[in-house]
């Protein structure tokens, strides 16, 4: 098990405690994978936090097994689990997604990080995720950058 112990670590995971739900403006549909309007945080540092709603509107079970960027040396996939009442994340090496189900990844839970990242990432601007699944393969889609905080993509408070 390894925690995020790094001042970078610590500011990304301090970004990333506030929930919230997310209404699907966007999507982009890879077989019978559902990726919905993902979004990325505005950082002013090396690591980054993006989140998506993934369906798998399909009768078989799938799993999505990495989440790369272009503008990152590596992307990684982070659960968040409040240990000792302090706030904690580590990677995990994937996410089931069951026939017919859907997993939200958002500040405070599950959610993709982006490690080494080539420049800061601004607000407004659109970054390119790169999603891979077991079974439906992979694709690239658009993430709008909101705010550094944002809860939720489309808010602008912490
Ligand atoms: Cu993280």
């Amino acid at each position: 098990m390894h925690f995020a112990r790094t001042a970078a670590g610590v500011l990304a995971l301090a970004s990333c405690l506030a929930a919230a739900a997310a209404p699907a403006h966007e999507f982009h549909r890879l077989g019978d994978i559902v990726i919905e309007q993902p979004w990325a945080r505005a950082t002013p540092i090396k690591v980054g936090g993006a989140y998506v709603t993934v369906r798998n509107n399909g009768a078989l079970a799938d799993r999505l097994v990495k989440v790369a960027s272009p503008l990152a040396e590596k992307g990684e996939i982070h659960e968040t689990r409040v240990e000792g009442g302090m706030a904690m994340m580590r990677p995990v090496d994937g996410i089931a997604l069951g026939p017919r189900s859907s997993v939200q990844l958002k500040p405070g839970g599950l959610h993709i990080m982006l490690m080494g990242l080539a420049r800061p990432l601004k607000e407004g601007e659109r970054i390119k995720l790169v999603f891979t699944f077991e079974r439906a393969g992979t694709i690239e889609v658009e993430a709008r950058v909101e705010k550094a905080g944002a809860i939720a993509p489309g808010h602008t408070e912490h």
